[in-house]
């Protein structure tokens, strides 16, 4: 068979196997593993890993903040950026205004979208105010391949414990995800308002504003509430060993709980945030930067399978009067933009730290890149994977090339992360057999990604939990949940 394309020689890594083959691509599709294949073009992969492209679920692209203020990135720069990184599909966010329904949400972001991206995307829709109207709006939400919601504890944008139940139970009922932004808000505006009370506003005092303990206890809450409905939840941006322990407690209790963290938590720390001057307010994100014990112990947890994702929270914000300091040179920590660029350093980050450092191995990398978050949100198999029939997304990395981070290609005029020597970068990245990015030069246009139609949640490996108070059974026939 004569193949469109083949990558040819290389070692193809999966999440869960590694092996030597030529990768026959055709019609933008994974045609045949095997060895001697023919094609079209010919990639020579000697010396080189072959690997599911990246699926960057946690990115904030052309999206207003809560304080209002639009990323830097919009899906063209962001999504190059991606791509440059390792990724062959994005899920950025769609979000609610207080007041929008979600058609008008849904719509802005496709104009926003349709004819930007290099490669593939969807959106997890933030809800922000779920009225009854909007509740009534999500069955077709589901129809449209949307599975994925996120809301607030924090912000104004947080909703109630009740709205969470409602979400959660939606959530469930069509097979989707509900992500949560756990912290406690009242804690949150307490201590950053006793803070600046007391003069201390520079921004390293983002730090203590945002203590541990709220995220642990809104962790927790949280996880009781997806308990009570026995709703799939992912925790994203978890950032302390407590809120870590929480997930990993709850998954041994079969709960349907998922943790993500980042890199900016493996690798930096708050004494970032008290760099001198303003630069500090470059690694203003949230939750905060932690310490150096706290890293160890998410590493493990990454190690241990705690998080099914690493995800970058690119949340890109300019050092400059248009992003960080879009409310003045001199404002006190709360009025600093809120969030750090990283989508093109993830992947990278992820293997130099975790494969080349022998925290994490090549299949436990695939599986923290790509196949767990095509698995959750719902793109599992036909992404996420090297096998036969799935898209052609394909990342092919060199593991001995070694350069420190610098300029990165989004919009952000900063990286968090350089002067890192990084070993292990992406070297050609293909979505749908397409090859988007090769030997440093970007060959796809914007508009060349397509948005991704997404299915349920795989909830595979984990029973639920099932409290005697919501079984008909125990509970004299009364059944909430049909
Ligand atoms: N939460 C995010 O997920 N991203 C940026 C800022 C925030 O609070
Ligand atoms: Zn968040
Ligand atoms: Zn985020």
């Amino acid at each position: 068979m004569q193949h469109d394309l083949v990558i040819k020689g290389g070692k193809v890594v999966t999440a869960s196997e590694i092996f030597v083959a030529d990768v026959g691509v055709s019609g933008g599709k994974i045609a045949t593993l095997g060895s001697n294949l023919s094609g079209d073009e010919v990639i020579d992969a000697t010396n080189k890993l072959v690997m599911p492209g990246g699926i960057e679920a946690h990115c904030h692209i052309a999206q207003e903040s809560g304080m209002g203020l639009m990323s830097a990135d919009d899906y063209e720069t962001g999504s190059i950026s991606a791509a440059f990184g390792g990724n062959s599909c994005f899920v950025p966010f769609a979000a609610q205004k207080v007041g929008q329904s979600v058609a008008e949400t849904l719509s802005t972001y496709d104009g926003r979208a349709s004819t930007k991206s290099v490669i593939d995307y969807s959106y997890h829709l933030i809800l922000t105010d779920p009225n009854a109207d909007v509740l009534a709006e999500l069955p077709g939400v589901f129809e449209r391949g949307i599975t994925s919601f996120k809301i607030f504890m924090t912000y104004a944008t947080r909703v109630s414990d009740a709205q969470i139940l409602d979400i959660m139970t939606m959530a469930r009922r069509y097979g989707g995800l509900t992500m949560v932004h756990a912290e406690n808000h009242d804690m949150l505006t307490w201590m950053s308002s006793a803070l600046v009370e007391n003069g201390y506003t520079d921004p390293k005092f983002h730090a203590p504003s945002r203590p541990a303990i709220a995220e642990e206890e809104a962790i927790n809450r949280v996880i009781s509430l997806a308990k009570l409905t026995n709703a799939p939840l992912m925790i994203v941006h978890v950032s302390t060993p407590k809120g870590a322990a929480l997930v990993a407690e709850a998954r041994s209790e079969g709960a349907y709980i998922f943790g993500e963290t980042c890199p900016h938590y493996l690798l930096l720390t708050r004494n970032d945030l008290d760099r001198s001057g303003k630069e500090g307010a470059k690694y203003i994100c949230s939750p905060p930067l932690r310490d150096k014990n706290t890293q160890s112990i998410l590493w493990r947890h990454v190690a241990a399978g705690t998080f099914s994702v690493v995800s970058s929270d690119h949340a890109p914000y300019r050092f400059d009067d248009t992003g960080k300091f879009a409310n003045g040179p001199d404002v006190d920590f709360r009025k600093i933009a809120n969030g750090m660029p990283g989508i093109e350093m993830r992947l990278p980050i992820l293997f130099s730290e975790g494969v080349m450092k022998g925290r994490i191995n090549l299949n436990q990398f695939v599986a923290l890149s790509s196949t767990n978050a095509a698995r959750l949100y719902g793109m599992h198999p036909f992404k996420g994977t090297m096998a036969i029939g799935a898209d052609a997304d394909i990342a092919i990395w060199d593991p001995n090339l070694t350069k420190v981070a610098g300029e990165t290609h989004d919009y952000v005029n900063y990286n968090p992360f350089e002067g890192m020597e990084i070993t292990g970068w992406p070297v050609t990245v293909l979505t749908r057999g397409q090859k988007i990015v090769e030997n440093d030069k970007l060959i796809a246009n914007p508009g060349d990604g397509v948005f991704v139609k997404r299915g349920r949640t795989d909830l595979s490996g984990l029973t639920g939990t099932h409290l005697p108070e919501t079984d008909p059974i125990y509970n004299f026939g009364a059944n909430i949940f049909t």
